[in-house]
């Protein structure tokens, strides 16, 4: 099955579409994640480009969010789909101020997939809202995104203020996002960054000793 109009209808935004090719494609036997490493995400990608380069909009970049989410909506239950016992609680959530949702919500439907629980705070988290939510659930680790440059410095706060609440040796701190780096990690202090969705879940695994 050709699915390169699976990558153009996430970059015009055309919702329908995309979700009626991911149907079409998972039920030719295409593998969720090959739709999603291979088209779906480097469209996005270059929705982004686009964006930089003042050929894209807002409206345009929305457009496309919604496309993508919609059919992230069929991807997510089969991500999760592995059917293994849960190795560790994770709450995830983008910082405060910050609206991007699609990479956390990958992140989430890959930890559900790689066996872990997880706890979605969804966006705009302050660090209050994370630190309320330790107390509630006794998660392993905390996992934040973070996609603009202005919202990154909410996760060294959260950091602050999880060693201001005497919890930071309680749980993991792991971070990511597009502008979100290693050297972002070590300077902050968290435990564990990643680029990518399923590099996510190994450095979760190896932080819980699973
Ligand atoms: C879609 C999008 C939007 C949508 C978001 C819809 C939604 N529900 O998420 C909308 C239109 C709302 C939007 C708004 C804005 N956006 Co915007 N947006 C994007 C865009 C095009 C794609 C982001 C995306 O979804 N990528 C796909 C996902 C899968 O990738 P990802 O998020 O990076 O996640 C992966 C990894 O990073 C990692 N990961 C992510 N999170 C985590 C967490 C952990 C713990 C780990 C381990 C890993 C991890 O795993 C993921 C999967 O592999 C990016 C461009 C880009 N290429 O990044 C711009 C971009 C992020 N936006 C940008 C801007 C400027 C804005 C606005 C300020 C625009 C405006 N003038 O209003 C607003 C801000 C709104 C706000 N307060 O948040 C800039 C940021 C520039 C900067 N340096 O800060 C970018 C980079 C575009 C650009 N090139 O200029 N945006």
């Amino acid at each position: 099955m050709d699915l390169q109009p699976l990558y153009d209808s996430v970059l015009i935004g055309d919702a329908k579409t995309t979700r009626s090719i991911v149907e079409q494609a998972l039920a030719e036997g295409v593998g969720p994640q090959q739709l999603l490493d291979d088209y779906m995400i480097p469209a996005m990608d270059e929705v982004g480009r686009r964006f930089e380069a003042n050929e894209y909009f807002v409206p345009e970049l929305l457009i496309s969010a919604r496309a993508m989410k919609g059919a992230l909506e069929i991807l997510r239950p089969l991500l999760a789909d592995s059917g293994s016992q849960t190795i560790g609680r994770v709450i995830v959530g983008t910082v405060r101020g910050d609206l991007h949702d699609i990479g956390k919500n990958l992140v989430a439907a890959m930890l559900e997939g790689g066996g872990f629980e997880v706890v979605d705070l969804g966006v705009d988290v302050p660090p209050e809202k994370f630190i309320e939510s330790i107390g509630e659930t006794n998660a392993d680790i905390i996992a934040m995104s973070a996609l603009l440059t202005t919202t990154m410095p909410g996760m060294k706060t959260t950091i602050e203020a999880l060693e201001s609440a005497g919890i930071r040796n309680n749980v993991k701190v792991i971070i990511g996002g597009a502008p979100v780096t290693q050297r972002y990690a070590d300077e902050i202090g968290a435990d564990g960054f990643s680029d990518n969705a399923s590099a996510a879940v190994r450095l979760c695994r190896d932080l819980v000793n699973a």
